[in-house]
């Protein structure tokens, strides 16, 4: 459906809620504005159990599975999707490593965080899974803006 609306892709990038407690929301949005990304999903939400156990499927069988989701369930959570070219891998660029130990400075996790079990956001992994997120966590939808800031940041 995304592809339909001829954008670039669009990761889902929600801040998680040791992020939205400490408040670095602002820092976060800037990251990817600075970077010439463009903001088309914005909310506040608390997430329910079944939401992330689905979101976090393919995790269910790790050991620190139940910490992770009663972190998740911690606070509210910030949900974000943005567009721009490369999004996807830019982005997780970006968030730096999901170990801060690995991210460098520079990246949100590499400047912001400590520990993998607090590591301030998620990035979609891949456009396939970015269109998944995005359906569960803004089941009204997305819609595209103007791209009118694309043509001076790329081709
Ligand atoms: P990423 O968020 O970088 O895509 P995933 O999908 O492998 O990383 O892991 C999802 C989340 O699970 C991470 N953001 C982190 O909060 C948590 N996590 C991953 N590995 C560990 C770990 N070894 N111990 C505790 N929490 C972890």
């Amino acid at each position: 459906k995304l592809e339909e609306l001829g954008v670039p892709f669009k990761p889902d990038t929600p801040v998680k809620p040791d992020g939205v407690e400490r408040g670095l929301v602002g820092e976060i949005i800037k990251r990817f504005e600075s970077k010439g990304y463009k903001l088309v999903a914005l909310q506040l939400m608390h997430p329910t159990k079944e939401q992330l156990e689905e979101h976090y499927g393919d995790l269910k069988t790790k050991s620190f599975f139940p910490k992770l989701v009663a972190y998740m369930l911690s606070g509210p959570v910030v949900g974000m999707v943005w567009e721009g070219k490369d999004a996807v891998k830019t982005g997780r660029k970006l968030l730096g490593e999901t170990n801060p130990l690995n991210s460098a400075p520079g990246t949100i996790r590499g400047d912001f965080c400590i520990d993998v079990g607090k590591n301030l956001c998620h990035g979609s992994d891949a456009v396939e899974s970015a269109q998944k997120e995005i359906a569960l966590w803004f089941p009204q939808g997305v819609k595209s803006v103007a791209r009118g800031l694309d043509r001076l940041i790329y081709e």
